[in-house]
């Protein structure tokens, strides 16, 4: 196996697309074949706001004089002075064995002591940089890490109306995403998603709501009345059908309630944990019963954090009473880390898992996480964060490990179409051998 000689190591303060300072990382190699030449791997760590409380720990200065104490030049710090030195004129053969040196380096679990968008960082880029060296596609090389065809095209699951932390309206629930699987390609499904979204466009502004957009690039609108949350369900049919698809059929409804955020934070421990949902507080079995509701009334085929990621009794319920017709995605109940995704898998909790790179800290630790899924026959969903840049290696990660869906964002903002416009090279590269999974990730036993 051919080792990647790390010459260099550069890190830099970028924004974010929230306006907030990110680390960037710059790693140089050499080109495996020309030697004499030199190959530089870029990537830039993202950023989430709606954030598991055991996720991987971002190091931010708390300077309140410098971007609002949001900065990262500790971070950089920390690449500079302590990662830069232990790597650089070392050799490594993949990707697995600079992480271990990383996490060694690092020391403990939540990667607190150079901070996990330190380490990320270094991660990411020296994988683009072995693609370049070798004259791979980091796809590909990703493909051959994780030993899989890497050919298949992620579903795209859409969110095109914002609430929650990520808007200022009234919706408690974080997002309402359009999937549309009931296409034959990537493309086809990409193009229905997007002409959706402009007809959501038209139908907000023709009843006087506003289409100005939140962190993910979807419609922020506040519907008035007291099911807020309804009303925007039904707005998404209306603006399918008005766009020419089948609700259903060709496109279905997903959910994303990052519900940690609207639990009420009770006094007495032990007790049960409750919601404060459309201003009423709703117990974990109420909750359970709207999602049963919906699924009957709207074409809903996933909720990603449908309750909290404490509420682990709650979620067992909700596994045990949807579970065998809806995708259920932990996302800050699992944090991407294989031991919260172990106690999932054997207590029949959630049966699918969202992948964020940055929950857990490093390349290596995500692949294993995503394997772990697998092998347990749950579904995984690569991530964006709320706060992104121009970097599209979920991109790259989604066909890499033929992982069937994606959830990058709405059809507006750079920092998300950036990501469908990368699924798109890697549909046109791949030509005849592109597999489109359409309805098949969600396919689930029918009561
Ligand atoms: C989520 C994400 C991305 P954030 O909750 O799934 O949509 O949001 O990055 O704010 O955690
Ligand atoms: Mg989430």
């Amino acid at each position: 196996m051919t080792k990647n000689k790390i010459l260099k190591v550069i890190a830099r303060e970028v924004l974010d697309s929230r306006g907030f300072p990110t680390v960037e990382v710059e790693l140089t190699l050499n080109h495996q074949k020309r030697p004499s030449d030199v190959v530089v791997g870029r990537a830039i760590v993202p950023s989430g706001a709606s954030t598991g409380e055991a996720e991987a720990l971002e190091l931010r200065d708390g300077d309140k004089n410098r971007y609002l104490g949001k900065g990262v030049l500790k971070a950089l710090q920390n690449i500079q002075q302590k990662i830069a030195p232990a790597i650089e004129n070392k050799a490594f053969t993949q990707i697995a064995e600079l992480d271990r040196v990383l996490m060694d380096l690092d020391g403990t679990p939540n990667k607190s002591q150079l901070g996990a968008n330190a380490i990320l960082g270094v991660s990411m880029a020296f994988v683009r940089a072995c693609a370049l060296a070798s004259d791979t596609p980091s796809d590909e090389l990703i493909a051959k890490i994780f030993q899989t065809s890497g050919n298949t095209l992620p579903v795209p699951l859409m969110n095109i109306i914002n609430g929650g932390k990520h808007a200022d309206n009234d919706l408690d629930i974080q997002e309402f995403m359009i999937v549309p699987a009931g296409f034959s390609s990537f493309s086809e499904a990409l193009r229905a998603g997007v002409e959706t979204f402009h007809h959501l466009k038209k139908l907000l502004k023709d009843q006087g709501l506003s289409t100005s957009v939140g962190d993910e690039g979807g419609f922020a609108p506040s519907f008035h009345g007291k099911n807020p949350h309804e009303q925007a369900l039904e707005m998404l049919i209306r603006a399918i059908t008005s766009a020419g698809y089948r609700p259903g059929e060709q496109i279905f409804l997903a959910l994303d309630s990052a519900a940690s955020e609207f639990c009420e934070k009770n006094e007495n421990k032990g007790s049960p944990i409750t919601y404060l949902f459309e201003k009423k507080s709703l117990s974990a079995a109420e909750m359970i019963a709207t999602y049963d509701r919906w699924s009957h009334q709207y074409p809903l085929i996933s909720i990603e954090d449908g309750l909290a990621e404490q509420d682990w009794a709650g979620w067992k319920d909700l596994t045990e009473q949807l579970g065998d017709r809806l995708q259920l995605v932990g996302d800050d109940l699992f944090v991407t880390n294989p031991i919260f995704l172990k106690k999932g898998i054997e207590t029949h909790t959630a049966n699918a898992i969202l992948i964020k790179l940055n929950q857990i800290g490093t390349v290596t630790e995500t692949l294993e996480t995503m394997k772990l899924a697998q092998e347990s026959g749950f579904q995984c969903i690569v991530s964006h964060r709320s706060g992104e840049t121009e970097d599209t290696f979920i991109a790259d990660l989604a066909v890499g490990t033929n992982c069937g869906q994606i959830k990058a964002g709405s059809a507006s903002r750079t920092d998300r179409v950036a990501k469908y416009n990368q699924l798109l090279r890697l549909e046109e590269r791949l030509g005849k051998k592109a597999v489109f999974p359409g309805t098949k990730p969600f396919l689930r036993k029918k009561r």
